[in-house]
């Protein structure tokens, strides 16, 4: 088999892969390198080498998902010659120092999002990768939801004219009850921030991927539950499947986060993220408008996309359903025959695609690749200075 780093090397048949971490998102990457080389002709097929977790169920995860070895260490993963690809997919503290552990070994890089804890650390990840020369991406996955990346297809050719607002919301009730327990995605030292972090991170990538780079922003947070009982030991693996403790412990991250942005093109955007919006679920909800005409994309419903055209007759205007299936909307051509729809799980499957072929192998940058990312993270910083100094924050470089 001819086998090489893809960093050193363009022609190659095998991509060697070493995931970290196993929980939801280690489940959500392991099926996109299941099914990728099944859907897509790659330039390279990724080989599922080792899967790295902390805990006894990282080896019943490796034999479900077809990894061929699992370890609990994850220097060995990066330092390993026949690795060629590092993917990052732990709690938000533990990215940099995997990524950029990572690129000193030359591997390719896929980190899921937030990039960082923070824009230092983001700056750090993209020092690291400039240095060595290694193709990267963050796991920002729904600008690859066909309806988003035909949307900005058609924002690119001019359909909207000039962009007035950006309208983005991502809301989710899954820690409402007061009795959910502390778990780390609400514990700063771990996760960073909240909501916010979370949630506004995906709006953020978006919006800028959709309309443009963002200069200025004015937030508030909130934390309405502020103690929690903590875990207890012995709870199921998926992100809801929690158990309380009887101690209880502080919450120092927000619940909810939302913002002003004048974007550079002059367009004004409003973002709000919170998990305490009962009955979202995973509702995330973006509208553009401009001056000929309004996008707009609800996850839910994550197949069609809304288009109204302002240089139709007015009497006839109004909102058109797109549905997002056909064999040339993009990626569509790949999965099924139109109206067969797709969903969340294929998004993964079509980042990872386009970042194998033309990231990887074709050594162009994907994006958002940690460059591009890093200003998603200054966004996102920006917003929280700004909730704190209770000010316009100015968006960093
Ligand atoms: C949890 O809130 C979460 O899993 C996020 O971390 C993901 O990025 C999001 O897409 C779904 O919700």
């Amino acid at each position: 088999m001819n086998v090489v780093n893809p960093c050193t090397c363009m022609i190659m048949k095998e991509l060697n892969v070493g995931l970290i971490g196993h929980q939801f998102m280690g489940k959500a990457h392991s099926n996109a390198y299941h099914n990728v080389a099944k859907f897509f002709t790659l330039k390279a097929k990724p080989v599922m080498k080792v899967v790295c977790g902390i805990g006894p169920d990282v080896p019943v995860f490796a034999e479900r998902w077809g990894w061929k070895e699992n370890t609990q260490n994850y220097k060995e993963v990066v330092k390993r010659d026949d690795i060629h690809m590092v993917d990052i997919c732990t709690p938000n503290k533990l990215h940099a120092e995997m990524a950029i552990a990572a690129a000193e070994n030359k591997k390719a890089v896929l980190c899921e999002k937030p990039m960082a804890m923070d824009a230092a650390e983001a700056k750090q990840m993209v020092a690291a990768a400039k240095k060595n020369k290694v193709p990267t991406l963050v796991s920002f996955c729904y600008r690859r939801a066909p309806a988003v990346t035909f949307m900005k297809q058609m924002i690119a050719a001019g359909k909207l004219g000039r962009v007035y607002h950006v309208r983005a919301q991502y809301l989710q009730d899954w820690i409402m009850d007061p009795k959910f327990p502390r778990v780390w995605r609400l514990v700063k030292a771990i996760t960073g921030s909240g909501a916010h972090g979370d949630l506004n991170a995906h709006i953020v990538d978006m919006a800028r991927y959709l309309v443009g780079d963002i200069d200025e922003v004015v937030g508030m947070t909130e934390t309405f539950i502020k103690q929690r009982p903590l875990e207890a030991p012995g709870a199921g693996a998926g992100l809801r499947d929690k158990k309380a403790g009887s101690k209880t412990g502080a919450v120092d991250v927000d619940d909810a986060c939302a913002f002003l942005a004048r974007f550079a093109n002059g367009a004004m955007g409003t973002f709000e993220a919170s998990r305490f919006s009962g009955g979202h679920k995973n509702g995330i909800f973006i509208e553009v408008n401009g001056s000929k005409g309004s996008f707009k994309f609800n996850f839910e419903d994550m197949n069609e996309l809304w288009y109204l055209d302002l240089e139709e007759d007015n009497r006839e205007q109004g909102f058109k359903r797109i549905l997002v299936t056909e064999p040339n909307h993009p990626y569509v051509g790949v999965w099924w025959p139109a109206g067969h729809i797709i969903g969340y799980e294929h998004n993964f499957v079509n980042m990872l695609a386009d970042f194998i072929n033309d990231g990887i192998v074709g050594r162009k940058p994907v994006m958002p690749d940690f460059a591009d990312a890093l200003k998603t993270q200054l966004v996102l910083d920006a917003v929280l200075k700004s909730a704190e100094e209770r000010c316009w924050v100015k968006v960093g470089k």
